[in-house]
């Protein structure tokens, strides 16, 4: 790594106090796989208090934790079934409190998981709905009668067509009441029914509950699938699809820019220093700024998924390989999307996506290519994601068999799969190559047992690469790909052009280079990123760059400091004039 500290100011990024968040580096946990305090195999809230010095010295602002309440865990906590309590697992609200002032004690801020789609089933508002028709809750979730003619719980009886996240139907029949009810994920997962003042004021006190006990903001899962069309019309099916397409007729759903303003109304105005992001998987470019418009007060900003959705049109588990520059092109139409008004969520791994470095990078080139996407990321115009590990380069998970995977979502991909007439075989490398539990394997701390993440037996396989790659070898290393996220984090803390200036791409010769410039008042960084494991030439355009190299992940001599014609495989390159 070449990094030329001097020529990052000390004095800040010039961001005033309600725009912290622009020039905040965020780091994500997962807390079941961050690091065991008490040797039961799941990591928790004293496990992550025990790593604050750590994330402090990485650079990080904030931590986003993803959830941590009461849950049955049927999704790994995104199935809550108590708001106000923190799960067993993790600890107790004492706990909770104590890891908040050591957070805040170390000048960072803490921003919530807030899954309100859906709750579990076994919160006590869904038990109250589902006990009768004439409950007072029964309007808080979707129920519906079966379609008309047809008998409930039989084949095709469902009151639509459309198919869950996680495979099979969205509704599940209720006997008992003789209605089904919606779920777009798990059947564990019932849809709330925002369409309800009582449900949206229930959810609005929540969270003013969590900010008044001092947390920061929060992180809104799907938050863009809270409207539903409400005449609930089937979806088109797709040749080789099981179920209908409902995702036009809940995605960015009629009353959604209704509920995210009387959500601003209630719960963040008045208050000064928050900032939330909205998950919105499937959110459309031409829509985004109805979400990320300042004036409009809705969100601060949200996570798009093109990016990480790209190769995936034959369906999650059936990747194809990307073309050189499909990545760059993409961020690309987003920065623009955005452009001077909104404001974007830089990612790529996150818990639900497989490791970067093993997906858009090159496992043999593991040092450079992590290094290197993570400056074609970090450099642009938004806030930047760190996901546990990324970090320190983890790569994928290593999974032998069914029995190694632990996601509810691949497990019942792939009994449908299989039971479809799919070879084991083929759908378990599908589950391999973009499946969730590839970015959920433990926290690689050292080279002890289980990489130091517990005592005792971690709930999912620790990846074996653990021996080389794990933080008590990185911390400290200059050249590690830790250090390397310390640099990043530096220059937008300390560089206004990289925390708020214009996004412009650069055009070169070979698609594999992702290349651009920053530029506010007179200062311009220009960003340059082989994004291949082949050398990329950069033809014209190294003669027009000018000014220092500042930042690069190659160890580079004085004389090799120029812009050069030809990048290096993975090579990166900041320079600032
Ligand atoms: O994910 C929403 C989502 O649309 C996907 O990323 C999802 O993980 C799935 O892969 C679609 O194929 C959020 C959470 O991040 C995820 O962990 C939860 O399982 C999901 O919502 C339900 O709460």
């Amino acid at each position: 790594m070449f990094f030329r500290d001097d020529a990052v100011s000390a004095t800040g990024n010039g961001l005033g106090p309600d725009e912290w968040w622009k020039g905040a580096v965020v780091y994500q946990i997962y807390p079941r796989s961050f690091k065991d305090s008490d040797g039961d195999g799941f990591g928790d809230l004293e496990g992550i208090r025990s790593k604050l010095d750590y994330l402090k010295a990485l650079g990080v602002d904030v931590l986003w934790l993803s959830p941590i309440y009461a849950s049955p865990q049927a999704d790994n906590g995104y199935d809550i079934a108590d708001y106000y309590d923190i799960d067993p697992m993790f600890g107790t609200l004492s706990d909770f409190d104590r890891l908040l002032e050591g957070v805040h004690g170390r000048g960072m801020r803490l921003v919530m998981d807030l899954v309100v789609n859906h709750s579990s089933d076994e919160h006590p508002w869904f038990v109250e709905s589902r006990s009768s028709r004439d409950n007072p809750k029964r309007d808080w979730y979707i129920w519906r009668d079966p379609r008309p003619g047809c008998v409930g719980g039989e084949a095709g009886a469902q009151p639509n067509n459309w198919g869950s996240f996680f495979s099979g139907s969205a509704w599940t029949w209720d006997e008992a009441t003789g209605q089904y009810y919606l779920h777009l994920f798990h059947k564990k997962q019932p849809d709330l029914n925002w369409e309800n003042p009582e449900v949206r004021a229930a959810v609005y006190r929540m969270m003013n509950w969590w900010l008044d006990r001092g947390v920061d903001g929060f992180r809104m899962d799907v938050i863009n699938l809270i409207s539903k069309d409400p005449g609930l019309p089937d979806g088109v099916v797709y040749p080789g699809r099981a179920w209908g397409e409902g995702f036009p007729h809940f995605s960015e759903g009629p009353h959604v820019h209704e509920y995210l303003a009387e959500m601003r109304r209630e719960v963040f105005d008045g208050r000064s220093g928050t900032m939330t992001v909205g998950e919105c998987p499937g959110v459309r470019r031409d829509n985004v700024l109805l979400f990320t418009d300042p004036a409009r007060r809705e969100l601060d900003m949200v996570f798009q998924f093109d990016h990480v959705d790209l190769g995936l049109e034959a369906g999650k588990f059936h990747p194809r390989p990307l073309r050189p520059g499909e990545l760059a092109d993409c961020l690309t139409q987003w920065q623009e999307a955005q452009g001077e008004i909104g404001w974007n969520s830089l990612y790529l791994d996150n818990h639900d996506q497989p490791r970067a470095v093993s997906r858009f990078g090159d496992e043999t080139y593991r040092y450079e290519s992590a290094t290197a996407l993570a400056t074609a990321l970090h450099m642009l115009r938004g806030t930047p994601y760190v996901y546990q590990g990324e970090e320190l380069g983890m790569t994928n998970g290593v999974f032998h068999g069914l029995d190694d995977f632990r996601d509810v979502e691949a497990l019942r991909y792939y009994h449908e799969a299989v039971e479809s007439g799919e070879s084991p075989e083929d759908v378990l490398a599908g589950m391999r190559a973009t499946g969730r539990d590839n970015g959920r394997t433990p926290v690689q701390w050292d080279a002890g047992p289980n990489a130091g993440f517990t005592d005792g037996t971690p709930w999912i396989g620790v990846t074996p690469n653990y021996t080389e790659i794990n933080a008590a070898t990185q911390v400290g290393d200059p050249s590690s790909v830790y250090a390397y996220y310390r640099a990043l984090a530096d220059v937008r803390h300390g560089l206004p052009v990289i925390a708020a200036g214009s996004f412009e791409r650069i055009v070169t010769p070979s698609p594999a280079v992702f290349a651009y410039r920053r530029t506010l008042d007179e200062a311009v960084a220009t960003i340059l990123v082989n994004l291949s494991s082949q050398p990329a030439s950069l033809g014209e355009v190294a003669r027009g760059v000018s000014g220092e190299l500042i930042l690069s992940n190659r160890d580079l001599s004085e004389a090799e400091r120029e812009a050069p014609g030809v990048l290096e495989p993975w090579e990166a390159r900041v320079y600032l004039a």
